[in-house]
């Protein structure tokens, strides 16, 4: 029994979902609706289960996670027929890299909790913050555009010719970046790579507008 609460737009519960389909691993999907005024993250039975109160969170058997990244290491070790990692220790060091570069350094800048608390407690307006998303998210596709060449690894995907855990993280970034209008001319291998992802069921199947909850904005 497997079961991922998610939200359709959650680019770390999409994460989740890319690796689960790439994996072959089926899942029960329950949307924790995040809309401002729903705020069904916060509710006390949600928080029961992840005190952090954020999505996804995965329920597999006996194990029981929150934070993404950690579910995608867990279903890694777990279920390794279809490896999202590199076998070498250098190309999982560099796929490990980009997947942080992602998930830790522009991901957590522009979650719905930190925008709200820009415009509540800061008074920034809606153009400040549009400002303050598009920084973000250029400034990290700046250095992952760059290290895709510089590294000599990035193929067809971000490390040779197979997905990885970086192109996982990438392609919700990418599906953020574009839902803000975030121009992303300059960044070309990410934009290739991206296309060949979504090319592939696993990435395809898990975009938003495939989720029993789109369009529940
Ligand atoms: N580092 C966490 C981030 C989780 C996270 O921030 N999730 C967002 C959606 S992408 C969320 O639940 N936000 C709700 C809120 O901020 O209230 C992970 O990767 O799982």
């Amino acid at each position: 029994m497997r079961t991922l609460f998610g939200y359709f737009r959650s680019s770390a519960a999409y994460r989740v979902r890319i690796a689960l389909g790439l994996k072959g691993l089926s899942y029960d999907y329950k949307a924790v609706n995040l809309k401002p005024g729903a705020d069904e993250q916060r509710a006390p039975g949600y928080l029961a289960l992840n005190p952090q109160g954020r999505v996804p969170y995965l329920v597999d058997g006996d194990i029981s996670l929150g934070q993404s990244p950690a579910m995608l290491e867990y279903l890694e070790e777990a279920y390794p027929d279809v490896p999202l990692l590199p076998a070498g220790m250098r190309d999982r060091a560099y796929v490990r890299q980009l997947m942080n570069l992602v998930a830790c350094d522009i991901h957590p800048l522009n979650n719905l909790s930190v925008l709200q608390w820009l415009k509540g407690e800061l008074g920034a307006d809606e153009a400040a913050v549009n400002k303050w998303y598009h920084h973000w998210i250029q400034d990290g596709f700046r250095a992952y555009e760059a290290l895709l060449s510089s590294s000599g690894l990035a193929g067809r995907f971000s490390c040779g010719d197979v997905p990885s855990l970086a192109d996982v993280v990438l392609v919700p970034q990418v599906w953020n970046a574009n839902r803000f209008g975030v121009p992303l001319d300059a960044f070309p291998r990410i934009n290739a790579i991206v296309e060949a992802c979504n090319m592939l069921d696993g990435f395809a199947d898990a975009a938003p507008e495939k989720q029993p909850d789109f369009p529940a904005t």
